[in-house]
């Protein structure tokens, strides 16, 4: 542009490289937004065309969660909670924003060449992370695919409108047109249509195919189901105290408030139809089961407590539930567990395994569950079917989206975390945590409340400390069973001024909650839960 002279020539028939040079920022941004928009678009429609094929953001996304050293989860978790996930989505959109913009602005200044590298590149990223990501099956590759293809022919396209029309002197008026815009020799108006154009349709069909994609949701299937009601069914809760302890856990966490961990970006599209829970590995005869087989089980009911191993001290991974389903032992033994098997691992539809040592059949509640609460299992806890081992942290036992329980070793296979930095066998640690006052309160007689837990042991008792005082025993809730958490509270006349408050529980061996301070990795957080609270003057 320094060349005035070279303004007045343009008017006419500029070389390819004269009009590159002058293609504004603003225009390769445009081009590299709407070529990524588009390409996503493609991916998400294909997407929609099969079960077996996945968004090309969740699967990347997914790929990412896998590959992500065990520091930055944890971070991940401690920073954004269960909101971890669509952070993610967030960043892996901003990073394809920014990629796209400088591609945009490398095409359209002349290297197409480049540009449809990098799309291909994309492409292929995003198709080997859901080729050999966790869904292995090669026609995974196909929406990534269609998503490259399509952002290389939109930059392409971005470039071929930075030139004038083969034939000027068809349209009189462009020249004069041209001659107006502060950049002669590009058509702004067309461009702005043509790309507006590609925008549009681009959001219309990527709606489209995440409609598409809607027909295979489980949720679909889950609307359906009807659970027999259990053999053995639990008596009624007794009363909740926290109907009348404002703050206070319930007995039962409800479905809505329950937490959830998983590593899936998008819940698994199981299909009833299709699905199976398959017993393989070292056992006397492999065996498939149908949804309705499992169903026709004896069914019991157990109110068991789960709790994530990310679960910090006084942090809120941890719930109690009414799980329904069959046991874990019986199912078993109609297959025979080989005596060398010393590992029961799960498998998900999406596979994630945890695995569990064989001696945790030793009696207690262990559980393939289909219930939850008196419905079937909610999608994000793990519909149609998930493991819940009573006293073991979910990481190593609780496998939604259930599709295959594999008998095999230890010392030949690994659950999902245990390769991650995780310890291979995870027994929840006994734990204790304030739910109430808040942290600003009135002076005046409050309760100190909240929940203990030391699943497979039980709460023998749970003690609290005010300032550094003697350790006070607490009054205990009902107890549903050993497996669930119990509510305790005292009362505590709140004088004004500062006050920290700590507690600790008893399990059911004798062994109380250890001080010390324990991080989350490799197995569990420990220490006492502490609260600082104001009291008001
Ligand atoms: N398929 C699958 N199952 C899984 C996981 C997972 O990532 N995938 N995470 C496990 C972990 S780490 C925990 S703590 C529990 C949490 O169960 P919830 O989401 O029902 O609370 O699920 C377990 N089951
Ligand atoms: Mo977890």
């Amino acid at each position: 542009m320094a060349d005035s002279a070279g303004t007045e020539q343009s008017i006419a028939l500029p070389s390819a490289e004269s009009s590159a040079a002058r293609v504004p920022l603003w225009w390769g941004i445009l081009t590299g937004l709407v070529a990524a928009g588009a390409g996503l678009a493609a991916g998400e429609l294909v997407a929609g065309m099969s079960r077996q094929l996945r968004s090309p953001i969740v699967s990347v996304g997914d790929r990412v969660i896998d590959l992500v050293p065990k520091g930055l989860k944890e971070w991940a978790i401690r920073s954004f909670g269960t909101s971890d996930k669509a952070v993610l989505i967030a960043t892996i959109f901003v990073v394809i924003a920014i990629a796209a913009m400088i591609v945009g602005v490398v095409t359209v200044r002349g290297r197409t060449d480049l540009g449809i590298a990098f799309a291909v590149l994309f492409g292929v990223l995003g198709g080997s992370a859901s080729g050999i990501g966790r869904n292995t099956k090669v026609i995974g590759v196909l929406p990534s695919l269609a998503a490259g293809v399509v952002a290389a022919g939109v930059l392409v396209y971005g470039h071929r409108l930075t030139k004038p029309r083969t034939r000027p002197s068809a349209t009189p008026a462009a020249p004069v047109a041209q001659s107006m815009l502060p950049t002669a020799g590009l058509n702004r108006r067309r461009f702005l249509v043509s790309t507006g154009g590609i925008a549009v349709a681009a959001a219309v069909l990527g709606s489209a195919g995440r409609g598409m994609q809607g027909r295979f949701n489980t949720a679909l299937e889950r609307v359906g189901v009807r659970l027999p009601a259990p053999k053995t069914s639990l008596p009624p809760l007794p009363t909740d105290p926290a109907v009348t302890t404002e703050g206070l856990s319930p007995l039962i966490t409800p479905i809505n408030s329950f937490f959830r961990i998983d590593t899936a970006l998008s819940f698994p599209n199981v299909s009833l139809k299709s699905w199976r829970l398959r017993i393989t590995g070292l056992v006397d005869r492999e065996r498939a089961y149908t949804y309705d087989e499992l169903l026709d089980r004896e069914l019991i009911e157990r109110d068991i407590t789960i709790s994530c191993v990310s679960n910090e001290v006084g942090g809120g991974l941890v719930g109690n539930a009414r799980w329904i389903g069959c046991r874990l032992d019986d199912l078993l033994a109609d297959s025979g567990i080989k005596p060398e098997a010393d590992q029961i691992m799960g498998v998900s539809v999406d596979e994630f395994t945890a695995g569990f040592p064989v001696a945790a059949l030793d009696g207690r509640d262990c559980i393939v569950a289909f219930g939850m609460n008196g419905e079937a299992l909610p999608v994000k806890n793990g519909f149609p079917a998930r493991l819940i081992v009573p006293g073991l942290y979910g990481y190593v036992s609780a496998t939604k989206w259930l599709s295959e329980i594999r008998l095999t070793r230890f010392d030949t296979e690994e659950g999902y975390w245990v390769p991650r930095g995780w310890s291979a066998l995870a027994p929840v640690k006994t734990q204790s945590r304030i739910d109430r006052p808040g942290t600003n309160i009135a002076a005046g007689t409050v309760a100190i409340a909240g929940v203990a837990w030391a699943p497979a042991l039980g709460i023998e008792q749970v003690e609290v400390q005010i300032n550094d005082g003697s350790w006070q025993a607490t009054a205990l809730g009902p107890s549903l069973s050993n497996n669930a958490w119990r509510q305790w509270w005292i009362s505590w006349d709140a004088t004004p001024g500062q006050h920290l408050i700590r507690c600790r529980a008893t399990d059911g061996s004798g062994a109380t909650q250890t001080e010390q301070r324990a991080d989350v990795a490799p197995d569990g957080a420990t220490g006492w839960h502490t609260i600082r609270v104001t009291v008001a003057g």
